[in-house]
């Protein structure tokens, strides 16, 4: 089996696959593609025709995945005795849930947000805004009575999450009155999966455009 992960180090998407790749110490090569570059477009296009990244690639069949959930639930085959989705059906149901929380109504308004200010196009941005802060309350409630999103163990969801509260702490501050939503931000800032892919994201920052709003410590 050889894994390759075509990714770039700064795109959330890409760091949900990574935390769950870390988390798991599965093997893989990182291919990374510069979307301005043409060669590299036309390798990710070749592996899926959306040209979006992360794609992962398994020699075994020859086969190339794409969409961060997708390959994580794959990726459970590799990950030895902690799946990422648990087998049993409610608690699945639930991560599952969350994950397209994350995705759909943090990830997608944060995306509408940066390629606003991308391309200037200055349009009201009251509503993905809004979502987030939206999501923000929710994850709040849901955190009443545990320290990971929706399971007793870290799962994909929580891969899901770490990527989208960094980048949208960037765009809508979290409330001081949403504790629990403070407290499970730290707690997955503290995993080393998570420390190792902002590392890695770095050197790439000044390529974000709302990163002066970074917190200076991930910065250092
Ligand atoms: N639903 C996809 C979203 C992937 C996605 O939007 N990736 C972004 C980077 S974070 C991308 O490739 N953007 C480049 C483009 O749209 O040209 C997933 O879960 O993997």
């Amino acid at each position: 089996m050889a894994l390759t992960l075509y990714y770039h180090p700064l795109s959330s998407y890409c760091h949900k696959v990574l935390i769950a790749l870390y988390e798991a110490g599965t093997p893989f090569n990182a291919h990374l593609i510069n979307l301005g570059d043409d060669a590299d477009r036309a390798k990710l296009s070749s592996h899926w025709a959306h040209c979006k990244f992360p794609v992962l690639h398994d020699s075994k069949g020859d086969r190339s995945l794409p969409e961060s959930s997708i390959i994580i639930e794959y990726l459970d085959q590799y990950a030895g005795t902690k799946p990422m989705v648990p087998i049993e059906r409610e608690r699945a149901l639930r991560v599952r849930l969350w994950d397209r929380i994350f995705d759909n109504y943090m990830q997608t308004p944060l995306q509408q947000i940066v390629l606003d200010r991308m391309y200037q196009t200055n349009a009201d941005m009251s509503g993905p805004r809004a979502q987030i802060a939206t999501s923000y309350r929710l994850i709040e409630e849901q955190l009443a009575t545990q320290d990971w999103i929706a399971d007793a163990e870290f799962s994909l969801a929580d891969c899901a999450a770490a990527p989208a509260l960094f980048y949208t702490h960037t765009l809508v501050p979290v409330p001081e009155a949403l504790e629990k939503l403070r407290g499970y931000f730290e707690r997955l800032l503290q995993r080393p999966s998570v420390q190792r892919v902002l590392v890695e994201a770095k050197p790439y920052f000044n390529l974000y455009p709302f990163e002066a709003d970074i917190p200076q410590r991930f910065k250092e």
